[in-house]
């Protein structure tokens, strides 16, 4: 059979396997099923899952097993819903070399480790489209950093982190020139580069920084994960695309039997930067972080330390890998580096130590612009035979298991370690890609279930017009088989998740900003120096919220055209009372502050009259009278500055005329 006739019969089973299965639990498994995902009111959940929401750019976290979703964490793309990318304290948030870009495709969530386990104290998460990396802090479930990645574009083999944070990671899906230039696409073997990056972090306060890029041939760097244990001081990547096409890949990238998983020892690449190695590479990206005083700042990187295989011998291997593979993972021991290729019909695993022996012994088959490629026989430990089709993910339950998500066949398969033989199959509805087991990436996964995020819903839940929920599915793992116990829709779609056990971070969580902390130049911290100041046709409304009035809630002598500046802080002290803040014919989404927190919107006026503002957060019976109003006049107007909070005298002076308006 041709390669291509082998491709149609792959994808024609995807209809047959894939969506038309019958949906039928498996018999007499489900009678449990309710009791085991059942949190009473008023308990918990025993983890919390991170879940990416792919293309609508956040994180959605949930509680397992009830699969209840707990919030919604805004990282790459504004949220109206608190004002995230819309306020001035967060704006710079989204900056990037190529302006302000409020979206992204977040896939990957990553915990921070230490030892090779989830520590509870980073999150991070690859932005795909303009390349990124995130880090959200744990204790306050928000996102702190953002760092762009240059000369890379589709960061999708990203953020994975190695067993302390040393590194996370980001490899380039789509190979490009870097650094970026004017070339004809018909050059791509020649002028294109698949740029690998390693982002420094730092172990006190999680701040990133490029340490190294990696120039490799121009292939797809798909996914990753660092080596542990034994293997720590590695990285592993996929490549598919080793065909080098560059238009149509469906087929054009699917001619080779194998492509690779490449395998970075990036010990080799710290001894070669300080033998000054590298090259330095102009290279202009944003680093966005959120200061002290709770405002975002941009920084500017210019520059990249470019390290090349020829340069630097030793630092990178091509494991042959077969066919278009698309997951990389490395098993609790870090010995088993298990590859998904996407159009296999087995799963090959790797040695590491066979890996380690292949090197010094030189068994290399070929050469790929001075990578050497290990012989398939010399690194591979086994192969995983009929585990279903279209290997995409493993995870790891640390008792001996894998479990691979098999996405043409849709289903589960666990398979054992010792092996490589298949245990257990279950069918996913439908079209599972990642899966996550709690820890499952791990030195010590937590285990107990796996969860399936699907890429098909079809009839799993009630219609809603063409667009249907996103689909998680939640399996017990803690007997021999594996038992579906629960369907629950999430937000944007999911790819990798990522969980720990709640006890980690539950009683770390912040409740409140301490008010007398508040570092933001615009913050008042008690209701006397609320203020209003104009200067030229800039205003700043300096004002306070608490449970039920703002201060001042009258102003006047605002003109049209005027940017006024509301600073609003919330002077509350107690855990779970936000205030919102939302002004009539404001062309931006509304505020919501923290208690303790000082949040602003900007908002210019665009015609004369009365204009109510109010809390749009339910905060107190007294809630709906939580609201003011600001007076417009014409350009040129001379309505004096007005305003009815208790600085009004002192701050306007005598000049201010009959005083303040009433309170
Ligand atoms: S990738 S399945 Cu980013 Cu597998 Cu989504
Ligand atoms: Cu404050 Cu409602």
């Amino acid at each position: 059979m041709s390669r291509l006739s082998t491709l149609a019969v792959v994808l024609a089973s995807l209809a047959a396997a894939g969506c038309g299965r019958a949906n039928a639990p498996r018999v007499g498994e489900v009678g449990d099923a309710a009791e085991k995902v059942y949190v009473a009111p008023g308990k918990y959940d025993e983890f919390y899952a991170f879940m990416s929401g792919g293309f609508d750019g956040q994180v959605g976290v949930y509680g397992l097993p009830s699969g209840r979703l707990l919030r919604h964490v805004p990282v790459f793309s504004q949220n109206p819903e608190n004002g995230w990318g819309y306020s001035e304290q967060t704006k710079a948030m989204l900056t990037t070399s190529y302006g302000f870009v409020p979206w992204d495709d977040a896939h990957h969530p990553q915990l921070s480790q230490t030892a090779g386990v989830p520590d509870g104290r980073w999150l991070f998460i690859n932005g795909n489209n303009t390349p990124r990396i995130a880090r959200l802090d744990l204790s306050r479930f928000e996102t702190e950093e953002i760092l762009e990645i240059p000369n890379s574009a589709g960061n999708h083999s990203s953020p994975f982190v190695t067993e302390n944070n040393e590194y996370v990671v980001g490899g380039t899906r789509f190979s490009i020139p870097a650094p970026n230039r004017d070339v004809s696409i018909e050059d791509y073997k020649t002028a294109f580069d698949g740029v690998l990056t390693f982002v420094r972090v730092d172990s006190a306060t999680g701040r990133m920084a490029i340490a190294f890029q990696i120039r490799l041939p121009a292939f797809d760097y798909d996914l990753a994960h660092a080596g542990k244990g034994p293997s720590h001081g590695w990285a592993f990547f996929t490549s598919y695309n080793s065909e080098q096409g560059n238009s149509k890949l469906e087929v054009n990238a699917s001619q080779n039997d194998k492509d690779y998983i490449a395998a970075i020892d990036w010990k080799r690449a710290e001894a070669c930067l300080e033998q000054r190695k590298a090259t330095a590479v102009p290279a202009r990206y944003a680093h966005n972080r959120l200061g002290e005083d709770g405002i975002a700042r941009s920084e500017w990187g210019d520059g990249v330390k470019m390290l090349t295989p020829a340069a630097c011998p030793g630092l990178a291997y091509y494991l042959p890998t077969p066919k278009s593979p698309h997951g990389v993972d490395v098993d609790p021991t870090g010995e088993f580096i298990v590859a998904g290729g996407k159009l296999a019909a087995l799963i090959p695993v790797h040695s590491f130590s066979k890996m380690q022996k292949a090197i010094a012994e030189k068994a290399f088959a070929a050469e790929v612009k001075g990578i050497p490629v290990l012989k398939y026989e010399a690194t591979i430990a086994g192969e995983v035979q009929n585990p279903g089709l279209g290997p995409l993910h493993t995870e790891f339950d640390g008792k001996g298991y894998a479990y691979t998500s098999m996405f043409i066949s849709s289903e589960i398969t666990k398979w054992s370690l010792k092996d490589f033989k298949v245990v257990d199959r279950v069918p996913t509805y439908y079209s599972i890609g990642h899966l996550m087991i709690p820890g499952g990436d791990s030195r010590k996964p937590f285990g107990k279930y796996v969860v399936a995020l699907n890429k098909i819903t079809k009839d799993r839940y009630l219609p809603t017009g063409p667009e249907l929920a996103h689909s998680a599915q939640l399996y017990e793992i803690t007997g021999e088989r594996m038992k579906l116990l629960l369907d629950f829709p999430t937000i944007g779609e999911p790819h990798y998740a990522q969980a720990l056990p709640a006890e980690l971070i539950q009683d770390r969580q912040l409740k409140m900003y301490p008010l007398m902390e508040n570092k933001d130049p615009y913050a008042a911290k008690s209701e006397k120096t609320t203020r209003v100041e104009r200067k030229g046709n800039v205003v700043h409304v300096v004002m306070t919220s608490v449970r039920s009035h703002f201060m001042p809630d009258k102003i006047e002598g605002i003109r049209v055209g005027d940017s006024v500046y509301f600073h609003v802080t919330n002077l509350e002290q107690d855990w779970d009372v936000p205030h919102g803040f939302a002004v009539l014919g404001a062309n931006n989404a509304e505020l919501l502050m923290m208690p303790g927190q000082t949040r602003t919107l900007v908002w210019v006026p665009q015609r004369v009259g009365i204009f109510p503002f109010y809390c749009t957060d339910f905060c107190s019976a007294l809630h709906q009278e939580m609201q003011g109003y600001i007076r417009v006049s014409p350009k040129g107007s001379n309505v004096p500055l007005k305003w009815n909070s208790p600085s009004y005298q002192t701050v306007a002076g005598a000049g201010a005329g009959a005083g303040a308006p009433g309170q």
